[in-house]
Parts: C-alpha cells; sequence; structure tokens
C-alpha cells in the first residue's frame, strides 16, 4: 500500500478557504464534507486531517499529521507555550491571512505606550507571545489569557490594555481601541517536523513543495505587453521589477516604436501603469500567468 502524505488544515475559519483553494489550484481534487475529519485527495497519496487551527502545530510536532497550514501566529504562541517543545518549523510562507498581532489601549485613555504597561493587566488570546515581548522589554505586568473577543476587555473592566490579532482594523476602531505597537506580523505558513519521512511521502512532498512555490510565484508575476518610445526603453523597463531580459520587437510601419515583452516577478501597480504612460508607453497590458515551472 501506498504512503499517504497527510495534511493538517483548518476545517473552518479564516484560514481554511485560502488553504483549500491553495491545494486545489496545485491540482489536489478533494470535497470537504460537513462533519468529516479526513478528506480524501482522489487524484493524489494525500489525505487532508481537518481540525481546529490551534491543534495543528501540535499535530504535526506528535506525527498526527505529516505538515500543516497554519497562521504563523499560532506556531509561535505553540513554540512559546508547549511543556516539553514543539517540533514543528516553517518550511514555507504562503501569503494569505496576513495579520498583526498588536498591543492596543482605549483612544482615550491613559495607556499611550509600552512604557505605560507597567503593573497594568493585558488581555489577550497570546499569552506566550504576549509574555515574551514583556519580558524582552522589562515590562511588569498582568496576562489575562481570554479565548475571544479580545477587544471588549477594556469596556468591561478586566483589562486595562489587549494583545490582539488586527488586519483591517475595524474591530479595533469599532471598540474605540488604538494599536500602539506590533509584537508579530503574521501569515499562513506551511510547517514541518524534524521527523524523517520515508522516500516515498517525502516524494509526495517535495511535488506538493514545488507546485505550491509555482502558485505562490505565479501570483505575484504578470506577463507584460506595451508599446514604446524606442528612445525612452531603458528607463520604461527600468521600472518593471525583474525583468532583465525583455522581448523587443519592431513595430510594422512605425520606425520610432517598438512592441516590449516581459514577465515581472512582482506585482505591478496602477502607479506602476501611471509612471510608464508618462514615459510613453502606450497600449500597455498586464496579464496574470496560470502556472510557471522553472
Ligand atoms: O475554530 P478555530 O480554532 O479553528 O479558529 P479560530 O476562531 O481560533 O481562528 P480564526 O478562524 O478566527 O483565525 C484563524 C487565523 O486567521 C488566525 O490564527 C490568524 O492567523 C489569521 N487571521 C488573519 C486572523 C485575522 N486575520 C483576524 N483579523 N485571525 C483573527 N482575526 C480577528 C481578530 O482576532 C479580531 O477579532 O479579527 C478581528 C480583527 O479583524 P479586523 O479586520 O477588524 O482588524
Ligand atoms: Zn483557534
Amino acid at each position: 500500500m501506498i504512503d499517504r502524505l497527510r495534511i493538517a488544515l483548518q476545517k473552518e475559519g479564516r484560514l481554511a478557504d485560502d488553504s483549500y483553494d491553495l491545494l486545489k489550484t496545485c491540482g489536489l481534487r478533494f470535497s470537504i464534507r460537513n462533519g468529516g475529519l479526513l478528506a480524501r485527495v482522489r487524484n493524489m497519496p494525500i489525505d487532508l486531517l481537518l481540525v481546529r487551527d490551534d491543534d495543528i502545530p501540535s499535530f504535526v510536532a506528535n506525527d498526527a499529521a505529516d505538515i500543516g497550514i497554519v497562521g504563523e501566529n499560532i506556531l509561535v504562541e505553540e513554540q512559546l507555550t508547549a511543556a516539553n517543545g514543539l517540533d514543528a518549523t516553517i518550511a514555507m510562507r504562503l501569503g494569505f491571512s496576513r495579520c498583526r498581532l498588536c498591543l492596543a489601549a482605549p483612544a482615550v485613555g491613559k495607556t499611550r505606550s509600552d512604557r505605560d504597561l507597567q503593573d497594568t493587566r493585558i488581555a489577550t488570546t497570546h499569552p506566550g507571545i504576549t509574555e515574551k515581548y514583556l519580558n524582552e522589554n522589562n515590562i511588569k505586568a498582568k496576562i489575562v489569557e481570554i479565548r475571544g473577543a479580545v477587544e471588549l476587555a477594556p469596556s468591561i473592566g478586566i483589562a486595562e490594555s489587549i494583545c490582539d490579532l488586527v488586519s483591517s482594523g475595524a474591530t479595533l476602531e469599532a471598540n474605540g481601541l488604538v494599536t500602539f505597537e506590533t509584537i508579530l506580523d503574521s501569515e499562513a505558513v506551511l510547517i514541518v517536523s524534524s521527523r524523517k519521512m520515508n522516500m516515498e511521502k517525502q516524494a509526495i512532498l517535495d511535488r506538493l513543495v514545488n507546485r505550491i512555490d509555482g502558485v505562490i510565484k505565479s501570483r505575484e508575476t504578470k506577463y507584460i505587453m506595451l508599446n514604446a518610445p524606442r528612445d525612452r526603453l531603458d528607463d520604461i523597463t527600468a521600472l518593471l521589477p525583474g525583468s532583465d531580459a525583455p522581448t523587443i520587437m519592431p513595430l510594422a510601419g512605425k520606425e520610432d516604436l517598438v512592441a516590449l515583452q516581459t514577465v515581472c516577478t512582482e506585482n505591478i501597480f496602477w502607479e506602476t501603469l501611471e509612471d510608464l504612460k508618462s514615459l510613453g508607453a502606450r497600449a500597455i497590458l498586464v496579464l496574470p500567468i496560470e502556472k510557471m515551472m522553472n
């Protein structure tokens, strides 16, 4: 029997959909049924273990799964709080579920910076990371660990400030809180343990990692086509990130113009298009790249 690679994923929540999408874009075919703990990938020897995000690092560390996809914040928190250490590390950054773990306090209040935290209470879902930050900055404060709705802690009087995840900032604003320090920048990460896999499993993992790498790179990579005045070519290519060898072709009947095509390794923003236009570039097309393999 072929050994199947087991991947721990968040069952439902902010990581779940993007994790499923990433694997589907990598060519894995599976369906998620309500209530199921295990989903079988139909076209590769891979099983998906669908669990709460907090369990993913320890499942990977304890061999319940070979690899996992989890927020870096959860991985770091588990690394800091696991009683006997945690055999799980980042193999790859995945670029979604980006957020920041921030210290925040009421906009109208005494807490303005981390110096004001001395001898106060901080409510958080991430006690390990918060404690490490306080120790490193020689701040003595009481950590109040809560499971959710951290943003309500100051208004119900259980803490003077909070340490919570922020993405858009809307939750803090709606609760009259402002951030004064970012403790950790986080995104979804692929995690592995140091256990050695057998050759079959390792080969499946290597294939998957190559495909994920291709998906992430192609997301950031664009194919650019434009017409440019011949005498502004150097300035125009200088604006295109990562395009060292563009293809330049003559345009029929236009001596002073050329067609340029190139792959850009970074996202192209509207500002770049406006700058290209002001250098004389015309008919600018930015095309997505579906798959890549180098
Ligand atoms: O049920 P399970 O335990 O699996 O899920 P969960 O409820 O513990 O986690 P979930 O699904 O809410 O979040 C999973 C992961 O998503 C987190 O561990 C982070 O890595 C990542 N992530 C990204 C976020 C956010 N953005 C985020 N904004 N996790 C939580 N939030 C919360 C935050 O705690 C606050 O309540 O959203 C609110 C703030 O959002 P904004 O947009 O108003 O700033
Ligand atoms: Zn959770």
